[in-house]
């Protein structure tokens, strides 16, 4: 079956679900982050397993579900758990359900993710919000044949995230008083963490956070023509940096700590969108 065929089956799936008008916002919720969809009202729950052709959430902190209702007012839908290349998708799996977000009528994406921090002036518990991208994975979700239904073969990243929906946030932090970051996010395969020696080397590239997913979504969205507006959560300071080791269970607790903050945030850029 065609991969247009495949994104029609799970959309239509998705619609004949829902008792309420499409989304218009998507929102990508990262590992310890899918909290926040439990602020959604009237929400609509569909299991991944169920939804035609979609990959199904393998990682802790990752429920596997969607959720589409009203957030401040405005209709979304968001995927509480995400899929990562290291879980042995390949690209286009990874992505799929962007390409079923903008079929569903999605125009504008907010995604998240928890973070090592590079840059040494961040701290464990920081927001950053993200300015652009370094793609360090090895490839690329557009790699293959280009289906011009879906976007231009050479899709412009110059403005990979949203110039207006980055300023929109700052204003949204501001208002809230709440201090963020911004910052360049490194997408990394892993699933190994950083050696010291790597972490060196990114912030000698210019990165300010790297984790292990975001970038081909991101790549796709711009592909698809969708805004998007990226937020990380620095979970802990990348290896190097602290000498402890790292783990998932860190990473969790940590995302558990400024849960509060995050929904906040969230919930003051959607307002404003
Ligand atoms: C590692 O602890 C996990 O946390 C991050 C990394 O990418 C990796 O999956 O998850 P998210 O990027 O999905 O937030």
């Amino acid at each position: 079956m065609s991969v247009l065929k495949q994104i029609q089956e799970s959309e239509q799936y998705i619609t004949q679900q829902l008792n309420a008008s499409k989304p218009t916002i998507g929102l990508i919720l990262g590992s310890g982050l899918g909290i926040l969809a439990e602020e959604i009202e009237n929400p609509v729950t569909i299991s991944y397993s169920e939804i035609p052709h979609f990959p199904q959430s393998t990682v802790s902190g990752h429920k596997g579900q969607l959720v589409v209702g009203k957030l401040q007012g405005k209709q979304v839908v968001a995927m509480q758990g995400r899929f990562h290349y290291y879980e042995g998708y390949d690209m286009q799996h990874v992505t799929f359900p962007v390409r079923v977000m903008k079929q569903l009528g999605v125009e504008k994406l907010l995604v998240t993710n928890a973070a090592g921090g590079i840059n040494e002036s961040f701290d464990p518990g920081d927001l950053m919000i993200i300015q652009d991208h370094i793609n360090n994975m090895g490839d690329n979700p557009l790699i293959g044949k280009n289906i011009d239904e879906l976007g231009p073969r050479f899709p412009d990243m110059s403005e990979a995230y949203d110039r207006e929906l980055r300023k929109l946030a700052e204003a949204a932090a501001a208002d809230l008083n709440l201090s963020v970051r911004k910052g360049v996010y490194v997408g990394n395969t892993g699933p190994t963490y950083e050696t010291a020696s790597e972490v060196k080397m990114l912030r000698t590239l210019g990165g300010d956070a790297v984790g292990m997913s975001t970038v081909p979504e991101v790549i796709v969205a711009n592909h698809a023509g969708i805004d998007v507006l990226g937020i990380s959560c620095i979970s802990n300071m990348a290896a190097g940096i602290l000498d402890q080791p790292l783990s998932h269970d860190e990473v969790i607790e940590t995302t558990e700590k400024v849960r509060q903050q995050f929904i906040q945030l969230v919930k003051q850029i959607i307002q404003t969108m």
